[in-house]
């Protein structure tokens, strides 16, 4: 830009920044009352309701969804809020705009229906002026909300593995305008539509369209100006253009800035962003009159079938991860600060890269992705199935259209999606003509979302993330109607094995050679509190995930036709109908349901960041447990894993160094002789710049003896997990749990018997995939020995406390096949049968006739403590004596008291 022209550019600003903006807008999110249930009327005045005081955003499912209760509640509500409207506002337009309401709401101010709006994840706005009292300077208003988060087969989405969770989850504005405005009443958007149909580096160009009306009741004459402002605040381009406007006029405008050299380029490495200030003022006195703003980055990118993506002219591998829209006991009812935050944590991994999954999500979102340099795709919730209504298709339709107008501005934004593995859940019988036509209807709504999406912006790309059923999806077009293919792999953890997952990519490559692919989702469950040194597929640990990352990367980054990795899920959420070691939680998240780091999370940082990075794996697990080596060699080695971009790291153990290591892919790995009690952990490595960098970990080993006599080694405490391979952390009570071991003379063990395994269940080798009830320990009840004859601990004389568990893990209960399982639904039940045994330690009767049709209630924890005093070399014997069916154990505890 010339200096001559910085100076005009300037004075003009000067000039028109005098007039306030006139636009006025604020949250009322505070001091609602809710109720909950059904009311037939709405409230009147002196109606007894047990109205509860509640603040935006609130959701009224944060605890039914983890409780023990299968469900949650889905069905009425009701908000309630007095509004103050100001005298000040007389002359202007009032509007009640929400950012999202789960699922159907009805908006009433004083007494009268302002309007209704469908679906959970899309912003809606009335104006309510017309609603409004009159008179006096704050006069109160009532504004009154019903909501209802039933299922409704009309809209979607019908069936997802993700909670549905209803209320006035985000923010709630209050805005008034002047009657000259841009548009207020087209899909709540911000009436301005910015596209960039050119940039390089050298040149862009601008459009700015949009509407703008003139509902006062004189004609004016007004101008309408759009400033790009630089990072800086200062305007580098400027359009301005003069309306003669009659009375109740809606003008539409479409403005080209062609003249634009050398634009600083928005990218993931520096998100330069702009703003687009939009004004409308009289064109005789100057007074603003109206004002928005919206953000502009300029960057051109594509994707190619052979290449993968470009951002700027350069390959771009997207890394990064899909995520919901919830957190730990808050539900979906987030802080804006809770939803940026997550946006830092992908930049903070190393990403670039947010699918915001499975529905549009808190406008705070995109804005982050914006500032932080993270491109994005985001996507009409239309997910496993459709209905063949045309009410499904009409909500489907304009929920595509709201979140494609709500969201358009964003510069992060790339990619605009659709239906997610709407083919998982097909309706009809398989070669059935019903589920032919069934396809059709498919096919046909997606067609037309694609022609929506295209018509309204033609400068993004379209998607579809399909599940891993090749066939289908191209059967049914889903492969050739969007521009891109979004595949969800799970290949090694719902199904065989890793190289499944290569495979599936080289498949795509040379049968669809034209279609762009990314990774819309892999990932498996870890569990937090579980470990194992030898970890198997589905055994929820986290090494056994920390392994599936690894296949999974190195895949994608041998393929350059792989255009994206998309990680499902960046962190655990909410899937009410989940069983297994986290009821009601997906624990596919890199980070814990509060966002703290597993181990993949760790991985990728070493993997993609290019700050020096080092952190020490699985460092949470700061209570371990192990047999020593021989009652004179007392250390338990344990492989440690060092996650780093450095090429070699050092560790240290006590204080002494007990090796280097090569990094590969990221991870040093180090055998720790761990030793009874403190043993504190140092990693180091020197950068490249001569800077040390370090990390630490506090862990607590309890040393268990080989021989429980062992005087050296006092006997303090063990907890077993039968039936089980992994170690349970369970840090909420600050307790170890270990595998079973077979008994051996002077040790401790189990004595006959054989793990439980579930029948006709390929994907668990071990254990029950059931919630059971009354615990949070599931992984030690879902877990048990059957057919266990007897339980020895050769502990020396002195006073314990023995406690035994047990959780009957058959039922005659007949379920439905859980969505994420690709069995294909119908009915599931056990073989359950009658169970009666004894339970006696040191041959005496402890548990008489102990069944499942009394203390053993199906599916659910109980568990026995007593004392045992121990003489000489008794030692403790349980014994397991069937009647009727097998015996069971699925945990036991021994602790010394005296
Ligand atoms: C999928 C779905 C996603 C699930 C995920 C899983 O393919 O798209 O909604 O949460 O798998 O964890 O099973
Ligand atoms: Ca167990």
């Amino acid at each position: 830009m010339t200096i001559s022209r910085i100076l005009i550019v300037f004075f003009l600003l000067g000039l028109s920044l005098k007039g306030q903006a006139q636009r006025i807008s604020y949250t009322i999110n505070s001091n609602w009352n809710f109720y909950k249930g059904t009311l037939q009327n709405i409230p009147q005045a002196g109606q007894e309701i047990q109205w509860e005081p509640v603040n935006i955003p609130h959701t009224w499912n944060d605890r039914d969804v983890m409780d023990d209760e299968p469900g949650y509640y889905r069905g009425e509500a009701w908000y309630r809020k007095k509004i103050y409207i100001p005298q000040q506002w007389k002359d202007k337009d009032v509007y009640v705009f929400f950012e999202g309401a789960a699922q159907v709401a009805e908006v009433f101010v004083n007494g009268k229906k302002v309007g209704s709006h469908t679906g959970s994840y899309t912003f809606f706005s009335f104006p309510i002026t017309q609603y409004l009292k009159p008179g006096k300077d704050n006069v109160e208003n009532e504004l009154l909300v019903r909501l209802d988060n039933s299922h409704n087969e009309d809209i979607p989405p019908l069936s997802a593995d993700f909670t549905f969770f209803g209320g006035l989850y985000r923010d709630i504005h209050l805005i008034a305008v002047n009657k000259v405005r841009f548009d207020m009443d087209n899909d709540a958007s911000n009436g301005i539509f910015i596209t960039t149909p050119k940039v390089s580096a050298e040149r862009a160009e601008v459009n700015i369209r949009g509407s703008f009306v003139n509902s006062s009741t004189s004609s004016k004459n007004i101008t309408v100006k759009h400033a790009i402002l630089d990072a800086d605040g200062q305007t580098a381009y400027e359009l301005k253009k003069e309306y003669k406007t009659a009375k109740g006029q809606q003008v539409s405008f479409s403005d080209d800035i062609n003249d634009i050299t050398k634009p600083h380029l928005w990218s993931t490495e520096n998100p330069y962003l702009y703003r687009v200030v939009s004004t409308i003022s009289d064109s005789q006195t100057q007074e603003i009159l109206d004002e928005v703003s919206n953000p502009l980055g300029f960057r051109w990118y594509s994707f190619d079938a052979e290449k993968g993506f470009f951002l700027n002219g350069e390959p771009l591998k997207l890394i990064g991860a899909s995520r919901h829209q919830d957190y730990k006991g808050k539900g979906n009812a987030l802080s804006d600060a809770l939803h940026i935050r997550d946006v830092e944590l992908l930049k903070e991994m190393g990403g670039n890269f947010l699918r915001v999954a499975h529905y549009p999500q808190d406008p705070a979102v995109l804005q982050a992705c914006d500032r932080l340099g993270i491109l994005a795709s985001v996507e009409t919730s239309i997910v496993n199935r459709i209905t063949e209504t045309e009410a499904f298709a009409e909500h489907a339709k304009k929920m595509h259209l709201e979140m494609i107008r709500q969201n358009f501005n964003h510069p992060s934004l790339i990619i605009w999606a659709y239906m997610n593995e709407v083919l998982l859940r097909p309706r009809y019988e398989k070669g059935s003509v019903e589920q032919e036509a069934y396809f059709g209807k498919i096919t046909k709504l997606a067609q037309e979302l694609e022609d929506i999406t295209r018509k309204e912006d033609p400068y993004r790309y379209t998607m579809i993330p399909n599940h891993g059923n090749f066939d289908l999806y191209n059967r049914v077009q889903l492969t050739k109607i969007p521009m891109l293919v979004g595949w969800n792999l799970y290949q090694g953890w719902y199904s065989d094995k890793f190289s499944g997952f290569a495979n599936y990519l080289d498949r795509h490559r040379r049968e669809l050679p034209d279609k762009p692919l990314l990774v819309t989702e892999y990932g498996g469950d870890a569990d937090i509190r579980l470990h194992s040194f030898e970890p198997i597929r589905f055994d929820k640990t986290v090494e056994y995930t920390t392994r599936y990352h690894q296949a999974y990367l190195k895949a994608m980054m041998e393929r350059p036709f792989v255009a994206a990795a998309m990680i499902w899920n960046l962190a655990d959420f909410s899937s009410e109908t989940r069983t297994e070691s986290t009821p009601h939680i997906n624990s596919k998240g890199i980070l814990t349901l509060d966002r703290k780091p597993k181990d993949a999370y760790r991985f990728y940082q070493a993997n993609l960041l290019k700050i020096p990075y080092l952190q020490i794996g699985t460092k949470e697990w700061n209570l371990r447990t192990g047999i020593a080596k021989s009652d004179t060699q007392l250390a338990h080695t344990q492989e440690v894993l060092v996650f780093s971009n450095q090429p070699t790291v050092t560790l240290k153990h006590n204080g002494k160094i007990i090796g280097n290591s090569s990094t590969a892919q990221g991870i040093a790995r180090f055998h720790v002789d761990f030793v009874n009690g403190q043993n504190t952990l140092q990693a180091l490595a020197t950068t490249g710049d001569k800077e040390e960098i370090t990390d630490q970990a506090d862990i607590w080993f309890k040393m268990l003896p080989v021989n429980l006599h062992n005087k050296s080694l006092p006997f303090t405490e063990v907890n077993i997990s039968l039936g089980d391979k992994r170690y349970f952390h369970d840090a909420a009570n600050h307790q170890i749990w270990m595998p079973e071991k077979e008994y051996q003379p002077g040790s401790w063990g189990y004595i006959g018997g054989s793990i439980f395994r579930m029948e006709n269940k390929a994907r668990h080798s071990y254990g029950s995939d059931k919630d059971i009830l009354g615990t949070d320990a599931d992984p030690v009840y879902a877990t048990q020995r059957t057919g266990i004859e007897q339980f020895k601990f050769d502990v020396p004389q002195g006073e314990y406390e023995l406690t035994l568990h047990f959780a009957e893990l058959l039922s005659d209960i007949q379920r439905e096949e859980l969505v994420y399982n690709l069995n294909g639904g119908g009915l599931t039940g056990d073989n359950f049968q009658e169970r009666v045994f004894d339970v006696n330690i040191n041959g005496h009767v402890f548990l008489k006739n102990l069944s499942n049709k009394e203390y053993l209630e199906p599916e659910k924890s109980v568990n026995f403590k007593t004392s045992v005093s121990v003489y000489d070399h008794q030692g403790i014997t349980v014994d397991f004596v069937p009647k009727t069916g097998e015996t069971i154990l699925n945990g036991i505890q021994l602790r010394k008291i005296k």
